[in-house]
């Protein structure tokens, strides 16, 4: 009887164990976005393309790989994070202006838009710095 219980504590041990050396938060890749980066494009997936692994204060200083600046100038965006990292975009640098987030696997095209870049107004062509936070998905963003 002691022996059988004890077994039992065992088995109940190892499942345990098993459930631990799961990974938590398993990769989860949104579209045409390399694992572990938060990606942007100046219109849609065909076009100027750029990938963040961490968050980027100020975009004045980045181009899409077509060579134009991605200030005031994404129109789509994707997560590809590795773990639970949830991308907060906003319209001014230095993470000021919140204006949307995606969550990890997800992406979003045809961000609302007024036409005027750089306005505040809408989503579309106003990003201007990007933020990472752990602890996604959360049920308000994209
Ligand atoms: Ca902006
Ligand atoms: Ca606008």
């Amino acid at each position: 009887m002691h022996k059988a219980r004890a077994l039992l504590g065992a088995a109940a041990a190892s499942l345990l164990t098993t459930a631990f050396l799961v990974p938590a938060s398993p990769a989860l890749a949104g579209p045409n976005c390399a694992s572990g980066y938060h990606c942007g494009w100046d219109i849609g997936f065909d076009t100027g393309k750029i990938s963040f692994f961490n968050g980027d204060r100020d975009f004045r200083d980045n181009r899409f790989h077509t060579g134009v600046i991605v200030d005031n100038n994404i129109k789509t965006v994707s997560n590809s994070s590795s773990s639970n990292y949830v991308s907060h975009w906003y319209t001014e640098v230095n993470w000021e202006g919140y204006a949307f987030c995606v969550n990890p696997g997800s992406w979003v095209g045809s961000l609302p838009d007024d036409g005027i870049p750089g306005n505040g107004v809408g989503f579309a062509n106003e990003a201007s710095s990007v933020r990472l936070e752990a602890g996604g998905p959360y049920d308000w963003c994209y």
